[in-house]
């Protein structure tokens, strides 16, 4: 008989510190920047980002799906506390982390920002405005108002971490219900440093909040190692 794996007796976690804890008062918006996985990773990976959706807006469709866009575009939903991160840092990292001024091949990954309020559809024509002066104008991106937003499909959520099985199989026995794993401030979080966009120095302050199983954290910390750049 095969001994028991030593690392099965703590590979059961249970709902993360971090979620029981999520606040609840949120903004959000959604952004456009190309295939949404590496954005759905980059913004749940921010302070104040409490929850990432990815998804279709922008378009005519009534029912986008991944197969069937339609004239819509990948994007992802950010619900974030405004205590800790603003819309315009979102409309910062929005701006850094992808080249607005090139012509998608497609309009599945055109660049586009979705504000939810009239104070975001402000800042964000003043911040588009801001880039568009850097770069004679030329930018590609556009803004759509009182857009509709459609959950992707869940092998999309958090698709750096679902690579991950060390990492991703004890949240998914946490939450066996797709749209709960998906809508987890903690996922996200990990999707995150999986992606390379929190420093593993930060796992030590996060680990206690993030509550994997102890391989786990083991794993995370590995991953991130080698994909964090400064
Ligand atoms: N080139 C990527 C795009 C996926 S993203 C959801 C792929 O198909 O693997 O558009």
């Amino acid at each position: 008989m095969p001994s028991p794996d030593p690392s099965s007796a703590d590979a059961s976690m249970d709902v993360p510190p971090m979620d029981r804890q999520a606040p609840t008062d949120l903004a959000h918006a959604a952004f456009a920047l190309g295939c949404f996985w590496g954005p759905d990773a980059l913004f749940g990976a921010q302070e104040g980002v409490v929850r990432t959706t990815v998804g279709y807006a922008g378009g005519g469709s009534p029912t986008p799906t991944y197969e069937d866009i339609g004239d819509h575009i990948e994007a992802v939903r950010v619900a974030y506390d405004p205590a800790h991160i603003s819309y315009p840092d979102l409309l910062d990292l929005f701006w850094s982390a992808h080249d607005p001024t090139r012509a998608p091949l497609k309009r599945q990954y055109q660049s586009a920002l979705f504000p939810a309020t009239p104070k975001q559809l402000e800042q964000a024509r003043a911040s588009r405005a801001d880039v568009a002066d850097g770069h004679d104008g030329a930018l590609s991106t556009e803004i759509i108002e009182d857009a509709a937003f459609t959950r992707a499909e869940p092998y999309h959520q958090k698709h750096t971490l679902r690579r991950h099985a060390a990492v991703f199989d004890p949240f998914r026995a946490v939450y066996p219900e797709a749209q709960a794993l998906a809508d987890s401030p903690t996922v996200a979080l990990a999707n995150g440093y999986v992606g390379g966009h929190r420093s593993p120095t930060r796992l030590d302050d996060d680990a206690p909040r993030l509550g994997l199983p102890a391989n786990a954290t083991d794993a995370l910390r590995t991953i991130a190692e080698g994909r964090h750049r400064a």
